[in-house]
């Protein structure tokens, strides 16, 4: 332990004396972390100890996701201990960020929701609030993502070998989970079903300390890692053979899922991560199960871990030997469910058949509920169509949001817009069914980590004009607002933005041989690559200014570096173009004599919640481009928002709710909205070729986009070809593209008149208060959990 500087450099000098010298900055690194990590210990198991013995209600976050990043400087931060620790490395002759670098990242998600689950962890943390994570110990996270010829490249990522255990493995906590065989009933006596010849999985959880801030609240986030079982459950044959086949259950993040082989995989991956966690909580009470619900509450992070319904009852029925009635009453009031999606493709959906074969008898618990439901459903005189909606089994399929609503006690949606949309169109029927069941809870990020963390500079700034009540209540930011006339505080805001567009050039130049001019307007598109989010409308547009510059040579606007950031799927072949066009685009444009003064476009690769973090706080335009109802929230959005970058944006997600904290005064938004959208698509009126063929500018762009000279070579376009002319532009880029032209033209003008930007810039952060993941946990908790805050010393 070290509680002051000199402690601190006097224990890290001891445990370097006992290394080779001179010692790398990977060994201080893993010194380091290895301190940290046994500062938290007794916090953590105080912790552990408090939520035993006061009996609180504890709850557990499902997700095959956690997108936590890098942990060192994260609890140091929330430790308060980040600026002690770097000014004694300093005098040691070493750079705390240097050796945070050193740290492997855990990508143990895709995305949004991933991440989200990381913040939420943090913010339950901090509030003092007992909440764990349960999730998958995959040992390679997200491929990490290269550029060859301006094509994506992909390699696996290997985070557990050299990673500093953050985590402890718990080989007393092992369990086994049954998958395949067969189910056997007696003739006689009460229905038993028995699970017969199965193909049993050990899972060994690993538990890694999740530091809150301002107190001494340590969470567990668990993870749990596939092995084989001991000798007397393993089947007959080639053990070797078993133990791949066992170990790939928690080898790779999101198999490629077009495959049967990987759907099966992907299946079991859920089935593993809901079975082991539930035990779990069951084996491990304190309390009769009869009340599980008073002491429990479990929240399904989308419907991967929907199979947790069933489960529960499986446990319930076979197990504790209760009536359905009962484990129904009790699953249902344990479980929530939050929807993250209304994209088609991601409604997950199971064959019938491949369940019945992998988990016979939770497939006859699916069933069951879906018998009764229907039952119900057919006493209320619903239309044919309805019917079929409301059902969980359809067409050999299990509909696994379905299931997801029937069997929780609250369905949440991630932004007003989303939730409304759910309640109107996607899920009608069933908020016609359980009226109360659903409520909006708009997503948030945690400040700690995308200002505290990522931008002291501005964190410190915002301190010394408001003090620093707003790092506990994030509200408090509105003082900020008594600012916006003050030129001082605007200049030196200025200056801060300036210091970390400095700090990006500087890394990206190291990284990735860039040279970035610093004074350019720094514009930014980062996220995964997908049709909906409309990179292909951001990159078209810029082929568009680089033609009105090569026509038109009084057209010499203020330079702009436009930013690009995020991966494709790896089988998902348009995205995958899209990332191929922006690079040869980027090419012609970065090397042009003229157009190269005034456009710059910059592909960061291997995008990760690091370089996240040093990407948002530079950034001046926020790209939120999406065709409106398609995103559900985003969270990128509230990142740049909090980093003083102003929006340019449609109105989708929760950037809707971000338009109404900032006024559309601070904003640029532009585009259809999602009723015109919803309705275009309704009524297919849209025709993409009209735009191709009336206007000039889109018809002459399209053209060299379809010739190839783009992308060199139309091979590296069909899929993108097909999507805007086959498929009529599902994702109204055309559509937009002008108007979100206009809209660039008018941040530009804008951005001319320095003061009246960095006032935006700072109504902007004045306003992020609300999108803190501390308010979106509160919320959940006071409306959904029923947590109460553990008192700590
Ligand atoms: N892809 C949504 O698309 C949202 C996050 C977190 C997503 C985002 O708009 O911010 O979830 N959906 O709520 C998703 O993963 C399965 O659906 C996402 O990250």
């Amino acid at each position: 332990m070290f509680y002051s500087k000199e402690e601190f450099k006097e224990n890290f000098v001891k445990l370097l004396e006992q290394q080779e010298q001179p010692a790398s900055p990977k060994t201080a690194y893993s010194i380091l972390a290895g301190m940290v990590r046994e500062f938290v210990q007794r916090d953590w198991d105080e912790t552990t100890y408090l939520y035993q013995e006061e009996q609180r209600k504890q709850l557990y976050y499902f997700s095959i996701e956690f997108l936590i990043g890098r942990m060192l400087g994260q609890n140091l931060v929330n430790l308060s201990l980040y600026e002690m620790v770097s000014e004694g490395l300093d005098e040691l002759g070493y750079s705390l960020a240097e050796l945070e670098e050193q740290e492997p990242e855990p990508g143990l998600g895709n995305g949004g929701l991933g991440r989200l689950a990381a913040c939420f962890m943090d913010s339950i943390a901090s509030l003092q609030m007992p909440g764990h994570g349960c999730g998958i110990r995959y040992k390679g996270g997200l491929f990490s993502q290269g550029l060859s010829d301006g094509f994506q490249t992909e390699q696996p990522t290997d985070w557990i070998n050299d990673s500093v255990g953050w985590d402890t493995r718990r080989e007393d906590l092992a369990l086994y989970i049954p998958f395949f065989g067969k189910l056997q009933v007696s003739e006689e006596g009460p229905f038993k079903p028995e699970h017969k010849d199965a193909k049993w999985v050990k899972a060994v959880p690993y538990d890694m300390p999740i530091v809150g801030a301002y107190g001494n609240t340590v969470n567990t986030l668990r993870l749990w890692q596939a092995e084989l079982p001991e000798q007397q459950l393993l089947p007959d044959g080639d053990i070797d053979a078993y133990q791949q086949q066992v170990e790939t259950i928690s080898d790779r993040l999101y198999p490629d899922d077009s495959t049967d082989e990987g759907k099966l995989l992907r299946l079991k991956q859920q089935y593993f991560l809901c079975s082991a966690s539930l035990q779990t909580i069951v084996k491990n009470r304190d309390f009769p199960i009869t009340v599980l619900a008073k002491h429990v509450a479990i929240q399904i992070n989308d419907t991967h871990p929907a199979l947790a319904i069933p489960e529960l009852m499986r446990i319930l029925l076979d197990e504790e030997g209760m009536p359905w009635e009962e484990a129904w009453g009790i699953t249902t009031h344990t479980i929530s469910y939050t929807n993250h999606t209304i994209l088609e493709e991601a409604m997950e959906k199971w064959s019938s058949r491949m369940l019945e074969q992998l988990l016979p008898r939770v497939y006859m618990i699916i069933q069951e509920i879906d018998r009764r439901f229907k039952e119900k459903c057919h006493q209320e005189n619903l239309e044919p169509e309805a019917l079929k909606k409301l059902a969980i089994i359809d067409d050999g399929m299990v509909k696994m949001a379905t299931l997801a609503v029937v069997g929780s006690y609250k369905v949440n949606g991630v932004a007003k817009l989303h939730t409304d949309i759910l309640k109107m169109r996607e899920m009608k029927e069933l908020n016609e069914h359980f009226p109360h069941k659903f409520h909006n809870k708009t997503n948030g990020i945690t400040h700690r980590r995308w200002l505290m963390k990522a931008n002291p500079e501005l964190s410190d700034l915002i301190s010394s004009a408001i003090g620093d009540e707003w790092k506990q209540d994030t509200m408090k930011l509105h003082k900020l607002n008594e600012f916006t006339q003050d030129s001082v505080f605007l200049g030196d805001f200025k200056a801060v933005k300036q210091q970390k567009k400095n700090q990006l050039a500087d890394y990206l130049l190291d990284q990735q041989t860039v040279t970035i001019d610093p004074e350019s307007i720094y514009d930014m598109h980062i996220k995964r690559f997908h049709g909906y989010k409309r990179q292909l409308m951001n990159i078209l547009h810029i082929q568009m200014l680089y033609n009105r510059i090569k026509e038109d040579a009084s057209y010499r606007p203020h330079p702009r570096t436009f930013f690009f950031a995020g991966k494709a799927a790896k089988s998902y072949q348009f995205a995958k173009q899209v990332i191929k066009l922006i690079n040869t685009i980027a090419e012609q444009i970065n090397t042009d004599p003229v157009a190269r003064h005034h456009l710059h476009v910059v592909f960061v690769e291997d995008y990760s919640v690091s370089r996240a973090e040093k990407m948002f706080p530079a950034a001046d335009i926020s790209e939120q481009i999406s065709t409106a109802s398609k995103e559900a929230s985003g969270t990128g959005n509230m990142k740049f928002m909090m980093n003083g970058a102003i929006t340019l944006g449609t109105f989708d997600g929760a950037t809707v709710e971000i338009i109404e904290q900032t006024g559309e005064d601070n904003a640029f938004i532009f585009g259809l909205s999602a009723q015109q959208v919803m309705q275009f698509e309704k009524e297919k009126t849209y025709h993409a070729r009209e735009f191709i063929e009336k206007d000039h500018e889109i018809s002459r762009m399209v053209s060299e986009l379809l010739s190839g000279s783009l992308s060199k070579g139309p091979e590296n376009i069909d899929f993108i070809r097909r999507q805007l002319i086959d498929e009529n532009d599902p994702f109204f880029v055309l559509k937009d593209i002008q108007h979100y032209a206009r809209t660039h033209n008018r941040a530009l003008a804008e951005y001319e008149d320095n003061l009246a930007w960095q006032e935006m810039s700072v109504v902007n952060i004045a306003q992020s208060g609300i999108f803190s993941s501390d308010r979106t946990i509160r919320q959940y908790s006071d409306e959904v959990w029923g947590l109460e805050k553990v008192h700590s010393k």
